[in-house]
């Protein structure tokens, strides 16, 4: 399979830009000829951001699973689909060629549907990254369910949350999963959820790693199980629901700067497109090349760039199960070797923790397949991007820095690999289809160059968010309402000369730790439930490998004389209620915030006191208690 979307020069990318927003709709049709439709569009784009309303392609209809299997099993039934690697270096891994694949997809939507799940259902998945994982995903696009996938690292409480706001009353999970040296009792966490979630009618338990779980009559099965029902009544082929365009797909938990996280819904048909077209141009992805993102299919990287990008332009995708320090850190190049892998995709925090055991992990692997890397999640830096560049590209790959968002679907700002040249810490040129811009706080557009300000983007890609579940109206204000008929990313960026982005990060109260999204509010909020807690503001503050790291400032009522035994207890309470993923770093004890008078907490402040500075705090007159500043960073010493 060759594409003809692919962009082959430089030349072809300015023509792809400028055509893509001269002639939108055009522009958008000609990729989409290349996809399997059983009925075409009406009409290709349709929207407008007041709102919000957007729509792809309206009128088509489509299966995005006919576009990731069936078309390519026609063409090419034995070429590799996944490849997945275990935890454990010494189990066999497992190659699913698109034949097998699709063998099983169909299996597990017949297990789906004998379970009760029809269209339009959602089915939440926790599971760890075997090959069943993207199989489940799979089902459920299959039969038209929409699949809400929760990562492995989120507690019980985050589950129900979601479970409760998506009304999900299907689940698929494992008996557990491994990760390094650790085995995440999965099922048990979802047992734990499910008191809070009477609702829900079936929870299908796939085993992995056969730690003993609790199967309640009339609620939970075995995977293993239902697909022998399905064999033996003889289930094979599992003809695919013919779904609108506009169709959610998926809804996928993010965090925002509010407490509650947000349902993102991405919908079937401009979603299909842009993430294929986006994986072929920012990879320059060529036939038989084997592409390794290692993020997690519980975040969207993994949705887009390990499950349906990739298999909706026919590639080979490899799904790692395990962590990059286990059992040592040379497991990426053993991976990269053992697999011959051609595209790297990984997060500057990955890179940055690699770094930290030097060079004698990378002795003796053969990393010459490598052609392209990537990075995605957090702005990199520097040394990070040198690194990279030097030790594992060996200066001959070139690292695009992709820039995108859960809410986006798909890679908005990126330099193409051997096509527009990458720079350092810098995201550059816009996709074709994407039109960013920068405004100032009045939310006037900031033109010429060089700029800085708030990146929005002025007009709808196939993959940008059509509202967020159960809460349309949450979905305009929190991203169409900041600057009224754009989308507002939350980003704050700066513009070269030459019209290059570089992405210095949220401008709003959202952390991103290791590359995931947590909301300062969300943190505040499990704190804030711990008992003993009168108050808490969380901010960010720079971490050597993290990237940021959490700091939680807390008033304590009836602090243990072992402070440290309070801080220990306050850290199981988030984990409890969030996930280790938001447990702070960090907490001092205060006996005051600073506060305005109208007793908004000065941020600003606790941030500069976090980062270590001691003075300097700029206007603090309009604080209630100046005071209190001095204290806390006293206290901090
Ligand atoms: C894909 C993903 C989105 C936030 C985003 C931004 C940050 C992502 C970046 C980047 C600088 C990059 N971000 N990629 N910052 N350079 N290449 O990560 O989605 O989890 O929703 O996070 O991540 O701040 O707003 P998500």
């Amino acid at each position: 399979m060759s594409y003809s979307y692919q962009i082959n020069s430089k030349e072809q990318y300015d023509a792809a830009y400028q055509r893509s927003v001269e002639a939108p709709e055009a522009f958008w049709a000609e990729v989409a000829h290349n996809f399997q439709w059983r009925r075409k569009w009406d009409k290709v784009l349709d929207w407008n951001f007041a709102e919000p309303h957007v729509a792809w392609f309206a009128g088509a209809k489509l299966n995005i699973t006919e576009n990731c299997l069936d078309r390519h099993v026609a063409e090419n039934p034995n070429r590799p689909a996944i490849i997945w690697e275990p935890n454990d270096p010494e189990e066999h891994h497992r190659v699913l060629t698109y034949k097998n694949l699709y063998d099983k997809v169909c299996q597990f939507a017949h297990v789906l549907k004998n379970n009760g799940v029809k269209r339009g259902d959602r089915v939440c998945i926790y599971m760890g990254m075997i090959p069943e994982l993207a199989i489940a995903v799979l089902a459920c696009a299959r039969i038209g369910a929409i699949h809400s996938v929760i990562f492995g690292g989120f507690s019980a409480q985050s589950i129900a949350d979601r479970l409760q706001d998506a009304r999900a009353e299907y689940i698929v999970t494992c008996d557990g999963a491994f990760r390094g040296t650790k085995d995440i009792p999965l099922k048990s966490v979802i047992d734990d959820a499910l008191i809070a979630c009477p609702f829900v009618k079936r929870v299908i338990v796939c085993t992995r790693t056969r730690t003993p779980v609790s199967m309640i009559k009339g609620r939970d099965v075995w995977l293993e199980d239902e697909l022998k029902k399905v064999e033996t009544l003889g289930l094979t082929d599992c003809p695919a629901e013919e779904m609108d365009a506009e169709d959610p797909l998926f809804i996928l938990y993010t965090s925002g700067s509010t407490g509650k996280p947000k349902g993102v819904v991405h919908s079937c048909a401009g979603y299909m497109v842009y993430t294929a077209y986006s994986f072929v141009n920012v990879f320059n992805y060529q036939p038989g090349d084997i592409h390794f993102c290692t993020a997690d299919i519980g975040w969207i990287t993994g949705h887009s760039y390990i499950v349906y990008g990739p298999l909706a332009a026919g590639a080979t995708t490899l799904m790692f199960e395990g962590v990059p320090t286990w059992p040592d850190a040379s497991r990426f190049w053993q991976i990269v070797e053992k697999y011959k892998v051609n595209i790297l995709y990984t997060a500057p925090t990955a890179i940055r923790s690699l770094m930290g055991f030097g060079l004698q992990p990378l002795q003796g692997y053969d990393l010459s397949s490598l052609k392209v890397l990537g990075t995605v999640g957090e702005p990199i830096n520097e040394e990070a991007w040198n690194w990279y560049n030097e030790n594992i590209g060996k200066g001959n790959c070139p690292i695009v820095d992709t820039w995108w968002q859960t809410e986006t679907g798909g890679m908005l700002i990126s330099n193409m690999a051997n096509i527009t040249p990458g720079i350092p810490a810098w995201a550059t040129l816009p996709l074709p289809g994407v039109q960013p811009v920068l405004v100032d706080e009045h939310g006037t557009e900031i033109e010429g160059n060089p700029a800085a300000g708030n990146l929005c983007i002025k007009a709808p890609w196939p993959a940008i968010l059509r509202t967020t579940y159960g809460d349309h109206e949450r979905c305009r204000k929190t991203y169409f309402s900041t600057y009224p008929g754009m989308y507002f990313t939350g980003d704050g960026a700066m513009r070269d000369a030459q019209g290059n982005y570089r992405i210095t990060g949220r401008v709003d109260d959202v952390l991103n730790v290791s590359g995931h999204r947590i909301g300062t509010a969300e943190v505040e909020n499990a704190i804030n439930m711990h008992a003993g807690v009168v108050e808490s503001a969380v901010v960010g503050f720079p971490h050597d490998i993290k990237g940021q790291g959490i700091y939680a400032f807390i008033i304590f009522q009836g602090l243990h004389e072992d402070e440290n035994l309070t801080r220990q207890d306050i850290l199981q309470t988030v984990s409890r209620i969030i996930g280790p993923i938001a447990k702070p770093d960090k907490i001092q004890f205060v006996t005051g915030l600073p506060k305005t008078r109208s007793g908004k907490i000065m941020r600003r402040i606790l941030r500069k006191i976090a980062e270590g500075e001691t003075s300097n705090f700029g206007d603090t007159t309009t604080l209630l208690d100046p005071a209190v500043v001095e204290e806390i960073a006293v206290g901090k010493l």
